[in-house]
């Protein structure tokens, strides 16, 4: 067993691939039932071209909750552009691993906030102070393609999908920043296990709603979470079916407006709303959860560029999941620790010393 994993460190650290199990919000599209605009993001640490979404140093993960990187992703930098948006329109939301592949996490939610910029069009917007509301979370859910059985939402992506989040349908107008986070669990069994990807873009809503959140529905980041938040330090994730979402409620101003956008959906846009409703999470999912939702199938106006083969017959339920992803998890974390320990030796002189 041991030989096995010295041998799989040292092909993985000769051989770079192995970075790349994190990753980066890739692309942010924005639907809104007429046009689809794709925004691209820049790979970590590239020489960046002019985006909406703010670029981060690494596709490492965020550790710790008071990690000031929290606030928008490792050492992220303010971006160039800003995408417009409306009330109610469909954020779509591309995750990829580091070298381009799927996402390559599997276990935890994955939370959408934003916080107002503010009269600044948030090109020079430090939100360090900033206070930021949440409007969509998803975690385990239940639906027609995991048979019914509890899987976490992250699986989907993992298989290729989008994460579709509705923007509030009477946001109030202004200038904002988008937080879309994945929280990576497969090592919060250990309290600091868990990985944060937050990554932030920068919008200008139109219209004239009124819709804002109260002030006690708002948090900093980092002050949002903490490390010992059940949602976020989670002996049970393995064994359990259930999972507390860290962080404020969903502001309610959004809830409001998913039963106002229900009734009027012929007002919005006919080519979305459909869509969005069939590819929710189930009947057991009502509420907050069905304001975050996942493309199951391509949507016909997403360009054929951006299209990526959803893989079907790969959502397991999540016991036999666990089962048969534990060893490659213990695996992982252990590689992880043990990668993490060698760079602190400043592994490449070490490497070449011996
Ligand atoms: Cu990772």
């Amino acid at each position: 067993m041991k030989i096995v994993l010295y041998m799989y460190l040292a092909i993985c650290l000769l051989v770079l691939p192995c970075v790349s199990a994190h990753g980066y919000l890739a692309y942010l599209g924005i639907d809104d039932g007429q046009s689809y605009t794709n925004y691209t993001g820049n790979v970590p640490n590239a020489d960046p071209s002019p985006s909406v979404i703010r670029q981060v140093s690494d596709i490492s993960p965020v550790k710790g909750a008071s990690n000031p990187d929290l606030n928008c992703g490792l050492n992220a930098q303010f971006a160039e552009k800003v995408a417009s948006a409306n009330p109610g329109d469909l954020l779509v939301f591309d995750w990829r691993g580091g070298d381009n592949t799927n996402w390559p996490h599997n276990t935890g939610p994955m939370l959408t906030y934003m916080t107002s910029c503010g009269s600044s069009d948030c090109t020079q917007y430090n939100s360090s102070s900033s206070k930021w509301f949440k409007i969509a979370e998803i975690g385990i859910v239940t639906n027609a393609t995991s048979n019914n059985s509890p899987v976490w939402a992250q699986q989907s992506v993992m298989n290729g999908a989008f994460m579709n989040v509705t923007l509030p349908s009477t946001l109030s107008s202004g200038n904002y920043l988008i937080r879309h986070e994945i929280i990576a669990l497969h090592l919060a069994t250990d309290l600091g296990g868990a990985e944060f990807y937050p990554a932030c873009s920068q919008v200008k809503i139109g219209g004239s709603q009124p819709g804002m959140a109260e002030d006690s529905e708002m948090v900093l980041f980092p002050g949002g979470y903490k490390d010992t938040d059940p949602g976020i330090y989670d002996p049970d994730v393995y064994s359990s079916n259930s999972y507390t979402f860290p962080g404020p409620p969903i502001a309610a101003f959004v809830s409001g407006s998913a039963s106002t956008s229900g009734s009027s959906s012929s007002s919005t846009s006919s080519a979305t709303a459909p869509a969005s409703t069939s590819s929710t999470t189930g009947p057991s999912s009502g509420g907050a959860q069905s304001e975050c939702k996942l493309q199951r199938r391509m949507n016909s106006v997403v360009p054929a560029s951006t299209r990526r083969s959803l893989r079907r017959g790969n959502h397991l339920p999540l016991r036999t999941l666990d089962r048969r992803e534990w060893h490659g998890r213990r695996l992982g974390g252990l590689l992880e620790d043990v990668i993490t320990a060698f760079g602190a030796l400043k592994f490449c002189g070490f490497w070449k010393g011996s």
